[in-house]
């Protein structure tokens, strides 16, 4: 691949710094990079390839001669300036829901339906950490099998709410130990020894019940597995862990699948560890899977409720193949 100019906005925040992070250790072929965040980070240095590099501000001009962009600045300023990138000629991959849902604008898992990459028009979106893990573990399970029906509880990191988050969870778990009462600032609820079900903890919930990161997982499921048959109920739950997202997912299949007939089939996938030996208490953790880039599947098993059902347990962290790594491979399709 000939070198890149690239450019990141959204660069100070904790999914833009880990792009960065991700593009170094890939050995992207950069031949010149942007950082871009809002006009508060005007002239911040950040390090890249062991160079200080000043942060610029986004603005309307900030694509001229840049090849790919990779927005990571929330979903109001993806609205704003990822149309300017198209027009000069530069590729986005954006991580905001700002267009996921966009018919003429692709959803990309590479390890699932790389081929869209193909029909974008300047413009390609990265999907909801949640669901990433979740689809690229149940795509090949849905061409073996044809996936009818999926429910998933996720268990999600207090990354995933950004840095801010982070520095609440720490101060409310201090809090605690200490005997003084835990203050919830960004949270609705103490985060610390306690667990949410409502993701975003911003957001009110639709008519329906439903908060729009379980609405995410419902449409993005079948849209990028090209499929709009398959039956999504998802449950958003936030918990005290920093990084690494898990998910308990029950599937109904068309077909009947055994665990063992699943197990051969994810051994198999790509992107996808199977870490599935009960006997030895080796299933996923989020502990283990902070870090790395690859998805981890285990405690595959009947789910007794069904008789062509499957319940799993599903880890990857959420800032990696949740956010940064995926738009990098993103990128390096491109
Ligand atoms: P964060 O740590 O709060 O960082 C936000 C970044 O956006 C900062 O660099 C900030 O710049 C920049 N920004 C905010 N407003 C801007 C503006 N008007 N113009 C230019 N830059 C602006 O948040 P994060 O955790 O990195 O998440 C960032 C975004 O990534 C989220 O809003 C979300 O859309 C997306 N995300 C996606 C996933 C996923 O599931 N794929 C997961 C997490 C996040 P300053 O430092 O200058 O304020
Ligand atoms: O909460 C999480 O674990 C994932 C958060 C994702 C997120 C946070 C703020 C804004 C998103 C997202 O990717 O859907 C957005 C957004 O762009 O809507």
């Amino acid at each position: 691949m000939t070198p890149k100019t690239v450019a990141v906005a959204g660069a100070t925040g904790l999914v833009g710094r880990e792009m960065m992070r991700v593009l170094e250790e890939r050995n992207f072929p950069v031949k010149s990079i942007k950082l871009l965040a809002s006009a508060r980070s005007k002239g911040t240095k950040l390090k890249f390839k062991g160079e200080d590099l000043p942060v610029e501000e986004l603005t309307e001009t900030s694509f001229k001669g840049v090849e790919i962009a990779l927005f990571s600045a929330g979903g109001s300023t993806s609205k704003k300036f990822s149309p300017c990138a198209a027009k000069d000629g530069c590729v986005v991959v954006d991580n905001s829901s700002a267009w996921r849902m966009d018919d003429t604008v692709p959803l990309v898992v590479p390890e699932v339906n790389a081929a869209d990459i193909k029909w974008h028009k300047g413009i390609i979106a990265n999907p909801n950490c949640s669901t990433i893990q979740m689809v690229v573990v149940l795509k090949p399970l849905h061409d073996a099998a044809k996936l009818e029906r999926v429910i998933v509880s996720t268990y999600q990191a207090v990354s995933g709410a950004g840095i801010k988050a982070l520095d609440e969870l720490l101060e409310q778990t201090k809090a605690v130990i200490e005997g003084r009462k835990p203050e919830a600032i960004l949270f609705p609820h103490q985060i610390a020894f306690n667990c949410i079900p409502q993701i975003p903890q911003s957001d009110a919930f639709a008519d329906n019940g439903y908060t729009s990161e379980e609405m995410k997982m419902v449409n993005e499921t079948k849209k990028i597995m090209g499929d709009q048959s398959i039956r999504v109920c998802a449950t958003t739950v936030r918990v005290p862990v920093y990084t690494g997202h898990s998910e308990s997912v029950n599937i109904e299949t068309e077909k009947k699948l055994t665990p063992d007939e699943a197990r051969a089939i994810l051994a198999n996938a790509p992107g996808v560890i199977v870490k599935d030996d009960p006997s030895r208490q080796v299933y996923p953790l989020a502990s283990e899977a902070a870090g790395h880039g690859d998805t981890f599947v285990g405690r595959i098993r009947e789910d007794l409720s069904h008789p062509h059902g499957l319940a799993m347990w599903i880890v990857s962290d959420n800032l990696l193949k949740g956010a940064a790594l995926n738009a990098v491979q993103i990128a390096e399709r491109l």
